[in-house]
This record gives C-alpha cells, sequence and structure tokens, in this order.
C-alpha cells in the first residue's frame, strides 16, 4: 500500500491543472507521477482504463478518475482558503458554472482550437460561441474580484485553465476584445505564485523511480 495518495497527472493538462490547484491549496501530500500519454504507466491503466489524466489513488486503493472528484476529494478532506464556501453563491452555483465550462464552453473551445478534428465546423461560430460563456464571467468579476465573491474558490480554479487554454489560441484577438475584467482575473492567476508552482516541471515517471511528493 502507497503511503501518499498518487496522482497520475500531464504538466499542461488543464484538467490536470484544476486538480493541481486543489491538491496543493489543500495542503495534502500526494505522490505525483507525472505521464507521456503515449507510454501511459501500466498501473495508470490498470486502475483506470479510460486513460485519462488526472487520476488519484487514495491510500486505500480508491481511484478517482475525475478532475472534478478529485477537487471534490481534496478539499472534503481539508479546505483552508474556503474554497467550497463562496462568500456570494453556493455549491451549487459553483458547480452548475463548472458544468457549463466542461460542457458547451470546452466543445466550442475544441472545435475552435482543433478545426481540423471535426467535420463541418466553423471555428468562428465556435469561438463566438465560448465567447458568450466568456463574457458573462466578465460581467461577474465587473463586481467582485472573483467569480463567487472576494475570495478564489472552487469555481476559479476549475475554470481558469480552460479560460488560459482558449486565449492561447488567438492571444493577439483575445487581447483587443472587450472584457477587462477578465483579462484582470486571468492576468492575476498566470501571475501568481500558485500557479507557478502547479506548472513545476517533473521528468516523466517510470516504475522503481524515487518519489516525488507535490503539494503543502
Ligand atoms: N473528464 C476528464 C477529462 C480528462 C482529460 O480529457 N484529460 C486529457 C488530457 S487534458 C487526457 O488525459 N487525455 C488522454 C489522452 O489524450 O490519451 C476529467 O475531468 O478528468
Amino acid at each position: 500500500m502507497n503511503k501518499l495518495p498518487i496522482l497520475y497527472t500531464f504538466r499542461r493538462c488543464p484538467y490536470a491543472m484544476r486538480a493541481r490547484l486543489a491538491i496543493a491549496v489543500s495542503g495534502q501530500k500526494v505522490e505525483l507521477r507525472e505521464v507521456v500519454f503515449r507510454e501511459k504507466p501500466e498501473h495508470m491503466l490498470e486502475v483506470s482504463p479510460k486513460g485519462t489524466v488526472p487520476i488519484i489513488v487514495d491510500i486505500n486503493g480508491r481511484v478517482y478518475e475525475e478532475s472534478r472528484d478529485v477537487m471534490d476529494w481534496v478539499l472534503a478532506h481539508n479546505d483552508p482558503q474556503d474554497w467550497l464556501s463562496p462568500e456570494v453563491g453556493t455549491v451549487e452555483g459553483m458547480q452548475t458554472l463548472a458544468d457549463e465550462a466542461d460542457g458547451p464552453f470546452k466543445e466550442a473551445l475544441d472545435r475552435f482550437k482543433y478545426p481540423e478534428h471535426y467535420e463541418d465546423n466553423d471555428p468562428l461560430a465556435e469561438r463566438e460561441k465560448a465567447s458568450a460563456f466568456l463574457r458573462k464571467l466578465d460581467a461577474r468579476l465587473g463586481d467582485q474580484q472573483y467569480l463567487f465573491g472576494s475570495h478564489m474558490t472552487y469555481a476559479d480554479a476549475a475554470i481558469l485553465p480552460f479560460v488560459r487554454q482558449f486565449a492561447n489560441v488567438e492571444r493577439d484577438w483575445f487581447d483587443g476584445e472587450d472584457w477587462p475584467h477578465l483579462k484582470r482575473w486571468l492576468e492575476a492567476f498566470l501571475a501568481s505564485q500558485q500557479f507557478e508552482h502547479i506548472m513545476d516541471k517533473y521528468p516523466q515517471w517510470h516504475e522503481g523511480n524515487e518519489v516525488t511528493v507535490f503539494g503543502a
């Protein structure tokens, strides 16, 4: 049995980023295993045949194979910065906004970012669909520093990595759009130590490697 929960992760994956954000804020230590997709570790596929990251295997061998389940799991144990206690709105409200980010927004983002992967695709129409969601976020952020009040929450951590991904598709266009609050929110996140910490680089994990501890 492992002494620490195991985290299978990939540095640039936005789903894994949100999981690492929650793990880092919670103070939970995990054994970090950096994955290379073309050489997924056997143990990772054994515990989760769908083969996506992030995955947590807790010390009892229980597996969490969806990024938001990882966030929920870690914050349920320790939530020192009240990520699950929004100042404005409710946990259900945060889940609903994250659902919209993971559903229609992410679908439009993928169709805009990888137009060649889809048939009958209109990337600019998809960019517009995604932008409608971002304008909604911008309106919320006009009244408050974060999506659910004056402190960062689960919703910000769940959504920011995807807004970053969207912004990077056509940076000049994104920067020219009229969403000042959204840009302020994204820029503050990208400049934060929190972001720097979760983007630390680790070599590919191999069975038998020394344990790499992440978190706390
Ligand atoms: N619904 C999953 C999605 C995770 C996901 O799609 N991760 C991508 C990387 S960003 C992945 O692992 N892809 C595996 C592959 O491309 O083989 C979650 O929320 O954890």
